[in-house]
């Protein structure tokens, strides 16, 4: 008996001496049990010393969540259980999950930064007086190659895509609409089509384009590319640039047809449980230094034009990246298709990536 109790004062002394442990480790990061922030991002997508200035300034625990597409997203927030603070959806979702009551108006009064951003990146029609967003980054969708790996091709057309002499050379970024876009583009239609014989013939023809791809992936598509695991990649444009930071020989280009140009904004779910700190945060990455060390380590295109005004020239002016008025001008913005049809993107893409198995 007496063993029994010896060794139940034993299991109390480490418990409770693990507790005061962990008390002591928060308290000395500065935050309070419920001081915390949830962040739903996508991957790759903030400099993680950000976070860690953001958490030291201003006591706030920051619980990071990525994810890797905007669907995927969507479905976590729909589904409830979830406690995001703030996350980081492209046009059309946002204006999906406003049509769907998940976002919460935002308080202009607590985002001075706000007066940071370029004006053409405000108002946008997806989110009119940006009442539930606020501009993060934006881009293109194009072609990464390599041209010592490619011949004569330059990627003017989406078309070249389906030369022959790239058989398992393409690799693809996990996107519905991306990669439907680049069907339905390389057939002269709009991204945003909804005529099922289109979205059909963009199908099929994505079907010919198998032999030549070598992979559908996430984020690890730039690391393959920059390695030379394939000469050619569907990617978003500020992936581009980082790719191309690895590998000098890479180019990046938006085919002639035209392409997306999206915009990725910050927003405030209705998840919220830290709705000041989701603003605190919002404003946080609104300062210029801060915008403009988190587009040098992301790479991608940055709205904010007192950032822009910090970057060194090579990036600002690189119009790869920051294209002029004519190439915007071949540019379209993905529209909200409403839930049926997204979900018949979807499909389609889904039946691709079975086709290739
Ligand atoms: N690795 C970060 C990727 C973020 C890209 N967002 C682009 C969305 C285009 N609809």
């Amino acid at each position: 008996m007496k063993q029994l109790v010896r060794m139940f004062a034993v299991v109390m002394i480490v418990s409770l001496g693990l507790m005061y442990f962990i008390s002591y480790l928060n308290s000395s990061a500065g935050y309070s049990g419920d001081n915390t922030l949830t962040i739903y991002n996508w991957g790759d997508y903030v400099d993680p010393e950000l976070l860690t200035r953001f958490e030291e300034e201003t006591g706030i625990k920051v619980i990071y969540q990525t994810f890797d597409s905007n669907e995927a997203m969507m479905t976590k927030i729909e589904q409830g259980g979830t406690t995001f603070d703030v996350s980081i959806p492209s046009e059309y979702a946002i204006s999906k999950m406003k049509e769907e009551n998940l976002l919460l108006k935002l308080d202009h009064s607590k985002i001075p930064n706000l007066k940071n951003i370029d004006p053409r990146f405000m108002n946008l029609s997806f989110d009119p007086d940006n009442a539930y967003s606020i501009p993060y980054f934006w881009g293109t969708v194009g072609i990464v190659y390599n041209p010592e790996l490619v011949g004569d091709l330059t990627f003017a057309s989406w078309n070249e895509l389906w030369d022959q002499s790239l058989r398992n050379q393409i690799l693809l970024l996990d996107g519905a609409r991306e990669v439907m876009g680049m069907g339905l583009n390389s057939l002269g239609y709009s991204l945003n089509d909804t005529e099922e014989a289109h979205l059909q013939e963009a199908k099929a023809k994505l079907q010919q384009l198998t032999p030549n791809v070598k992979a559908i992936v996430g984020d690890e598509i730039k690391l393959l590319l920059a390695n030379e695991e394939a000469a050619v990649g569907l990617v978003w444009s500020g992936d581009a640039s980082e790719i191309m930071g690895e590998n000098e020989k890479l180019d990046y280009v938006v085919p002639e047809e035209g392409s997306n140009l999206w915009f990725d904004n910050m927003v405030i779910p209705k998840t919220a449980k830290n709705i000041e700190g989701a603003h605190q945060f919002i404003n946080f990455m609104l300062d210029p230094e801060v915008a403009a060390q988190n587009t040098e380590y992301v790479g991608y295109s940055s709205p904010n034009q007192a950032a822009m005004a910090l970057l060194p020239e090579e990036i600002s002016s690189d119009e790869r990246f920051y294209p002029d008025e004519e190439l915007t001008s071949r540019l379209e913005v993905y529209d909200n298709l409403g839930k049926r049809m997204l979900a018949h993107y979807n499909e389609l893409f889904l039946e691709f990536k079975m086709h290739r198995k």
